[in-house]
């Protein structure tokens, strides 16, 4: 793989977000959300991942994400979060992790910014007062409201904090990596678009090209590309 080119573009940018999706953690064995592997008793995350549900069927709800974390305790680091974590260690502050996953594996990595678009499957918050507690499976808060895991639910707003800070990357970045996403949940997949209306250039890793029209992208995965594109002296 000849990525002299993309190396040379990334050396190149001061300000670079890393934009990822669930493809980023597929190799290390954590199902994506559209994928062959997607579906969770047959049903699709996007109907079980709201509040709606959560309503009905609080204890299926309760138990794909505690299926979700049983699994997550079990999987390594890929070479690609490998290399990933030690390349914006070593560039610091010019480099910035947005992330649509919740499984907590650029932190585990070791990326020194991660933001976390659509929360962390390692808390909960009481739906009632909305104390948060770093746990799972909490149950029954004090005030007698029912804890959740700290994710955001397809029609639930994203967290105000992690989105201006994205929206204020995004807008300012010369170089978008956009990792592993089917680009198709918004308004996340809407900050790619920001980024290229001010400019920015944006290069894909995916194994199917999603972002053709937008992007450069290398056809291939994570684990396989990253460690290749990120670990060169020119990166
Ligand atoms: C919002 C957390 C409004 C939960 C997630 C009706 C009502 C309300 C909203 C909507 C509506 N209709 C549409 C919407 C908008 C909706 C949306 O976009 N729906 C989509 C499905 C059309 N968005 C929302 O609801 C958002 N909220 O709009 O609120 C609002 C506004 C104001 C006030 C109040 C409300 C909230 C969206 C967040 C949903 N939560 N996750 C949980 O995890 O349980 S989204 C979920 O999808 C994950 O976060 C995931 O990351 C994300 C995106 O998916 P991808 O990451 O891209 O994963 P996918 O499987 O799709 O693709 C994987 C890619 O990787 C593929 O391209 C594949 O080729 C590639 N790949 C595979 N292997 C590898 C690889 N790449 C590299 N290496 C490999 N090895």
């Amino acid at each position: 793989m000849n990525l002299i080119r993309e190396q040379q573009l990334i050396l190149q940018s001061e300000k670079v977000v890393v934009f990822t999706g669930a493809g980023m953690s597929a190799e290390s064995g954590v199902p994506t959300f559209r994928g062959k592997d997607g579906l969770w008793r047959g049903r699709r995350a996007e109907e079980i991942a709201t509040p709606e549900f959560f309503a009905s069927s609080p204890e299926e709800v309760l138990e794909f994400y505690r299926w979700r974390r049983e699994l997550l305790k079990h999987v390594e680091l890929h070479p690609g979060h490998v290399a990933l974590g030690e390349w914006t260690k070593k560039r610091g502050s010019a480099v910035s992790v947005v992330t649509q996953n919740v499984d907590g594996l650029h932190q585990k990595s070791g990326c020194p910014e991660v933001i976390e678009l659509h929360g962390s499957i390692w808390s909960e918050h009481c739906q009632r007062c909305q104390e948060t507690v770093e746990e799972t499976d909490a149950g029954l808060c004090s005030c007698g409201g029912r804890f959740r895991p700290s994710v955001v639910w397809f029609g639930e707003s994203l967290p105000e904090k992690g989105w201006s800070r994205a929206t204020d990357l995004m807008s300012n970045a010369d170089l978008i990596l956009v990792i592993g996403t089917s680009a198709v949940v918004y308004p996340a997949a809407g900050l790619v678009s920001l980024a290229l209306k001010n400019g920015a250039h944006v290069l894909e890793v995916n194994p199917e090209p999603v972002l053709e029209d937008s992007a450069q992208t290398i056809c291939g995965t994570a684990a396989t590309v990253l460690p290749e594109l990120l670990r060169s002296p020119q990166a």
